[in-house]
């Protein structure tokens, strides 16, 4: 009995409950207005100003300084539109099926094993959106990754435990010259000053462990390793002048998490003249203070490890004895 009732062709059951001619235009229409206005809604989210800012970025952190944060942000909004698109359409099947063929009877449903069309179609479009999902992301990680042949600016990232050197250059590679530094001490953060409106590639060497240059404003952080490795990467350009905390994103340490640096975006006209007052010999605070800005870092504070004699060792026990 079962075996039979599964073999009902869906054509023919199809046939016998379906309306009139009448009813399937109406039904045909009311199809087709869902479908426009799905579409219009889908266009207006599509080229809303900014649609992932009323829903906190779907996750994804906002307020990037550099163009590339903002491409890999629409990337992130679009797969999140597509994403939801995708689901409001599983989950509309979901709760039609179930209003549509909730339990009426012992009667088996209209079974649609074997239906060419449709395992064609389930096979199909997770392939599609894989590959739509796959190019774009291709395409903007190109974009991010890509490096100039004459950035504007060239700085050396060297990191170890557990401080900053920034060494302004003269050109790329390892071979170019250092023009000016900044070097940070446990009382001093190391502020680095870069230009808006300027490309600017970041040369990374470590001294020591695996460090990663990562300033959240860029949405986008990078490994720093030892040895003849020079990690790579640019920004086309950095938006909006202002202070921007840096940190250490890879555990190289005890004092990893107070491995902080700033990141000081200027105008470039300020940052040709504190690049001159850095290379005439003067200190990084007081070539801040010569372009009219603060001398010290004031998104992050040295590391205070708050240890003193006393409350480090307590119980006054002399070296080597133990306790
Ligand atoms: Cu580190």
């Amino acid at each position: 009995m079962v075996a039979r009732s599964s073999e009902v062709r869906p054509s023919a059951v199809r046939h016998s409950a379906s309306p009139g001619a009448g009813g399937r235009r109406r039904r045909g229409a009311g199809r087709l207005a869902g479908l426009g206005l799905s579409g219009v809604a889908l266009l207006v989210l599509l080229t809303g100003c900014d649609v992932g800012a009323a829903f906190d970025g779907f996750g994804w952190p906002q307020g990037g300084i550099s163009a590339e944060s903002r491409r890999m942000y629409d990337l992130w909004i679009a797969s999140c539109i597509a994403a939801l698109a995708v689901g409001v359409f599983v989950w509309g099947l979901i709760f039609w099926c179930v209003v549509r063929y909730r339990k009426r009877g012992n009667a088996l449903p209209v079974q649609t094993r074997y239906n060419m069309p449709m395992e064609f179609l389930y096979t199909i479009a997770p392939i599609l959106i894989v590959s739509v999902l796959f190019y774009y992301t291709a395409i903007v990680q190109t974009d991010v990754d890509k490096l100039s042949k004459n950035p504007d600016v060239t700085v050396e990232v060297v990191a170890f435990k557990w401080n900053w050197q920034f060494n302004y250059r003269d050109g790329q590679g390892p071979d170019a010259k250092t023009t000016a530094s900044t070097l940070g001490t446990s009382e001093v953060i190391p502020v680095l000053v870069l230009p808006t409106d300027r490309s600017i590639r970041f040369e990374e060497t470590s001294r020591d462990v695996i460090h990663s240059f990562w300033v959240p404003e860029l949405l986008f952080k990078r490994d720093v390793m030892p040895g003849k490795i020079r990690n790579v990467f640019e920004v086309s350009s950095l938006e909006a002048e202002g202070a921007y905390v840096g940190r250490c994103a890879e555990l190289c340490g005890s004092y990893h998490a107070f491995m902080n640096f700033e990141l000081r975006v200027v105008s470039p006209e300020k940052y040709d003249q504190f690049l001159a007052a850095k290379q005439s010999g003067k200190s990084t605070q007081d070539a801040l203070s010569a372009i009219g800005e603060q001398p010290y870092a004031v998104t992050t504070e040295p590391f205070d490890t708050r240890r003193t004699q006393d409350n480090f060792n307590p119980d006054k026990v002399p070296a080597r004895t133990g306790s």
